[in-house]
């Protein structure tokens, strides 16, 4: 009843609010600036007793100025750093540092010859727009729905893909449902910028929110989205991330607990709205993947939707059976690959959309033995795997999740069974011993940010990258309280927002200079000359202009192979798995500014 009581009083206010919020994207991203700038920073803003850092490429050096957006009044004087050296091109780069400026206000950073930045606010709770619409952005990927204009502002649009006959394809027959024959899988989310739905991708989506809003539930509990279930009893992340689990439920066959790989076209739509997209739908084969993502999000979900028993009953057993049965099949079928190519040769139609193919489980039966075991507390689960098989640390993306499995052990640090009770501290001690080797030689780096200080961090998506580093880092605060982790979180939102080699801030509609030619269907073809808001783009590709073959790149140095141009779908798509951990990283620090402070260098 509190919860109730707690939402209902302030939605009329948010409802005002995003109405205004939403005009105000519109007329900013109508007015982008043409002037370019070296002067890389976070354009949507920086919190007042935060640390607070420009890069200004080029050769300037000397004073620095921190003035109102008309240059008129200067509110800071500082001088530029030593010079540093870009790993990846041949800039130099100087470092504007005006942290000791904590009074509120928009201002820019002007160096004398060159261009002032874009402009930017210090204040509280600089992050809580961007942190609202990166949620946000879920609800403009829902299938099988309209999106009203009341929720979706000038992106309103028609349902798609009701997804109610979905073919059984021939990889997937079994004698109770044979080739051809129908099932209903509707909602869930659109994966990207194409209108598929992937189990192995949506898993650690999924799971990524899931952890936010289990990291952090009192912010969540009241943060509004303006979506329809906004003045139910329900945290509407929790709302927002249901739409998608009940999808994921109806892709394991009730027969025998094994979980389809995908639910998708046999090839891409064309640049159209989801509406006109009308393609017949295929389940394709069971794998152990998929399996073992529905098992890690649909026990993680049990635990979570348990407290919501009265106005969801029944939902949280449900979760928790089909987390077993799901388990179960996979310990029978321990290595069962989606291999497209082997797939096309065997059967027809033939399918070209993407294939999130994975050929090791280890990692997705640690995630789910680790979900499995906290939901339930059975050793069993926890005693299934070898939960430690070696050093490795590897950062989450849609083939690795063992670092999720890690998260959630740690989380329940309190709660947890002698049997993983011994292997805390050296779990705690991984967890912070990879956030120290990152941090380590970060101030003499270029853009002084985690993100970046290897090339292989400029892969297809590498913005999730610097966003699951930023997750890890405050893995790392949340185990050991040090402070410095935080810090160095905030800089790789500070990347994410501006502070990097192009230049820009990837998400659509927050910062002056941000995305406006997503690989999105949706923005290409719904006529409005802004892009949907809140999508992370996928950020500097080092192979992309070989993997897309779009030829309006203008560089070769991995951190500024990006451009804003909708045929490059290795570096300027959008995608669930990236957007999520951007939502973890802006709600966590939005979460956590009043609670930590920063902690000098
Ligand atoms: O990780 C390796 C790295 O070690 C190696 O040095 C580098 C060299 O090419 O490759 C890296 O792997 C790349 C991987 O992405 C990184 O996650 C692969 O080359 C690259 O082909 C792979 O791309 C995937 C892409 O689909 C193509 O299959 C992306 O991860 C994946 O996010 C993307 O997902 C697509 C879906 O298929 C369809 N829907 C849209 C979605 C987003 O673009
Ligand atoms: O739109 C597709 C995008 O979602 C995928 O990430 C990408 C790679 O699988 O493929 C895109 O579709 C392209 C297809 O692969 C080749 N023909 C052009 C399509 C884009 O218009």
């Amino acid at each position: 009843m509190f919860l109730y009581t707690a939402k209902q009083t302030s939605i009329f206010l948010k409802n005002i609010l995003y109405g205004l919020w939403l005009t105000l994207i519109v007329l900013s991203a109508a007015a982008q600036p043409s002037s370019e700038t070296p002067v890389r920073l976070n354009q949507v803003g920086f919190y007042p007793n935060a640390p607070k850092i420009a890069v200004v490429e080029g050769t300037s050096e000397g004073p620095f100025y921190l003035t109102t957006p008309d240059q008129q009044d200067t509110v800071f004087t500082g001088n530029l750093s030593a010079e540093k050296k870009s790993l990846f091109s041949q800039k130099t780069t100087r470092i504007a540092d005006f942290s000791a400026w904590q009074t509120p206000g928009t201002y820019v950073v002007c160096v004398p010859g060159i261009a002032p930045s874009h402009p930017f606010d210090i204040r509280p709770q600089a992050f809580h727009e961007v942190a609202q619409a990166s949620m946000k952005a879920f609800y403009f990927h829902r299938l099988s729905t309209p999106l009203p204009e009341k929720y979706a502002g000038p992106w309103a649009r028609p349902a798609g893909h009701p997804d109610t006959e979905v073919l059984i394809h021939p990889s997937a027959a079994t004698d109770h449902r044979p080739a051809g024959s129908k099932i209903r899988a509707p909602r869930g989310w659109y994966d990207a910028g194409d209108y598929n739905k992937y189990i192995v991708n949506s898993g650690i989506t999924t799971g990524t929110l899931l952890s936010l809003y289990e990291d952090f539930p009192a912010y969540f509990d009241t943060l509004g989205l303006n979506i329809p279930e906004s003045e139910n009893e329900i945290p509407d992340l929790l709302d927002e991330v249901l739409w998608n689990l009940r999808w994921m439920l109806t892709m394991q066959d009730p027969e025998d607990g094994g979980v389809y790989h995908k639910l998708t076209n046999a090839n891409f739509d064309g640049m159209v709205m989801p509406a006109a997209a009308k393609s017949p739908r295929y389940v394709v084969q069971k794998g152990t993947a998929a399996t073992l993502n529905l098992a890690a999000v649909a026990a993680q979900a049990s635990r979570i939707f348990q407290t919501y028993e009265q106005v969801l009953p029944g939902l949280a057993d449900s979760c928790l059976q089909a987390a077993s049965k799901a388990w179960e099949w996979a310990q029978a079928h321990p290595a069962m690959e989606y291999n497209q190519e082997q797939m096309n040769e065997q059967y027809d139609p033939d399918v070209s959309t993407g294939a999130y193919g994975d050929q090791h489980f280890e990692d997705e039966f640690i995630w789910a033995a680790a979900e499995l075991y906290v939901t339930t507390q059975k050793d069993t689960y926890y005693q299934a795997v070898d939960m430690f098989p070696d050093d490795a640390m590897p950062l989450p993306s849609w083939s690795q999740v063992r670092l999720l499995g890690y998260y959630t052990l740690g989380r329940f640090s309190n709660t947890l069974t002698p049997a993983a009770q011994k292997d805390l501290p050296a779990l705690k001690k991984r967890i912070s011993s990879m956030a120290d080797q990152w941090i380590r030689q970060v101030d003499d780096h270029a853009y002084q940010t985690v993100m970046g200080q290897s090339e292989r961090d400029f892969i297809w998506g590498s913005s999730s990258v610097a966003a699951n580093q930023g997750i890890a880092l405050l893995q790392a605060y949340r185990l050991t309280s040090d402070k410095k982790y935080v810090r160095y979180a905030l800089y790789n939102l500070d990347y994410l927002l501006g502070r990097n080699a192009t230049g820009y801030s990837f998400v659509t509609g927050y910062g002056d200079k941000t995305p406006m030619h997503p690989h999105h269907r949706p923005s290409v073809a719904d006529g409005i000359e802004a892009p949907v808001p809140g999508w992370v783009a996928g950020g500097p590709n080092a192979n992309a202009p070989r993997q897309d073959g779009c030829t309006s790149y203008t560089s070769k140095a991995a951190d500024e192979v990006y451009t804003d141009d909708d045929c490059s779908y290795a570096s300027n798509e959008v995608a669930i798995n990236w957007n999520a951990p951007f939502a973890y990283l802006a709600g966590a620090l939005e979460a956590l500014q009043f609670q930590v402070g920063y902690a000098e260098q």
